[in-house]
């Protein structure tokens, strides 16, 4: 006979230490579900710096994440965002919301605006996702705020004005409740994520068609790199009345 030691063991042996097995198992399961309840799953912070396709940083780029379907987590709830008018533009130039969010506009300037909506993307062939218009009081005068207008559908909404038709701004309802937007260079940073698998999608005013979703394996903590299918133009320099100060001097 050339039997293993393990063959010797006597039976009851054996399932004492499976009962223990089990019950070391089962200790660290409910450990675990400890730790998941102490400290939620969405905890991953994700950095990323956006390139355009000439390899420069890239601002006004909306990073949206998409984690893989099941993976746990904290969805964020949706928000208002104020944009205001300001130096004749929209602040912030990109605006970004969640389906379920809202933005309100507060006029800055001195003067009026009559902000609107326009179609959007190449040659206008992309209509905003929802239509509307706001004629603004100037800043301090009753009217200077609009209602909330509420985005229930992901998509695009390109902004104008009535009165001054060289201003425009953005809007868009991501397709994820997890987003951020670059800075002037190109960087962006998104906390609260599920760790796992998630799904990286970009998405800029200057583009001619979608972006590739890129796919990414979220640790704790992740810096990563994305890079637009195309070169964005430089963000138009705000344009300024002399007679009321310099850009950002009011509030
Ligand atoms: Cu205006």
């Amino acid at each position: 006979m050339n039997r293993s030691p393990a063959a010797f063991v006597p039976v009851p042996a054996l399932a004492a230490f499976a009962a223990f097995a089990a019950a070391v198992a089962a200790v660290a399961a409910a450990a675990l579900l400890a730790a998941a309840a102490a400290a939620p799953a969405s905890a991953a912070t994700l950095h990323v710096t956006v390139h355009g396709a000439d390899g420069k940083p890239a601002a006004d780029a909306v990073v949206m994440v998409q984690p893989a379907p099941g993976l746990a987590a904290v969805v964020p709830a949706p928000t208002t965002v104020p944009i205001e008018q300001r130096d004749f533009r929209f602040v912030p130039y990109v605006a970004v919301v969640a389906p379920g969010g809202a933005i309100r506009f507060v006029n800055k300037d001195p003067f009026d605006h009559h902000i609107r909506t326009l179609p959007g993307g190449p040659l206008g062939s992309v209509a905003p996702v929802k239509t509307f218009e706001y004629r603004l009081a100037a800043s301090g005068r009753s009217g200077d705020t609009s209602e909330a207008v509420k985005l229930d559908l992901p998509g695009s909404i390109l902004l104008g004005c009535h009165l001054h038709g060289s201003m425009r701004g953005h809007v868009l309802v991501a397709s994820s409740p997890w987003f951020a937007v670059t800075d002037d260079r190109g960087r962006a940073r998104i906390e609260g994520l599920p760790e796992g698998a998630v799904d990286i999608k970009l998405w800029h005013p200057d583009q001619i068609s979608e972006q590739a979703p890129q796919r990414l394996a979220l640790g704790p903590s992740l810096g990563t790199e994305a890079r637009l299918n195309f070169t964005p133009r430089r963000r138009p320099a705000p344009r300024v009345d002399p007679s009321y100060g310099p850009p950002g001097s009011r509030d």
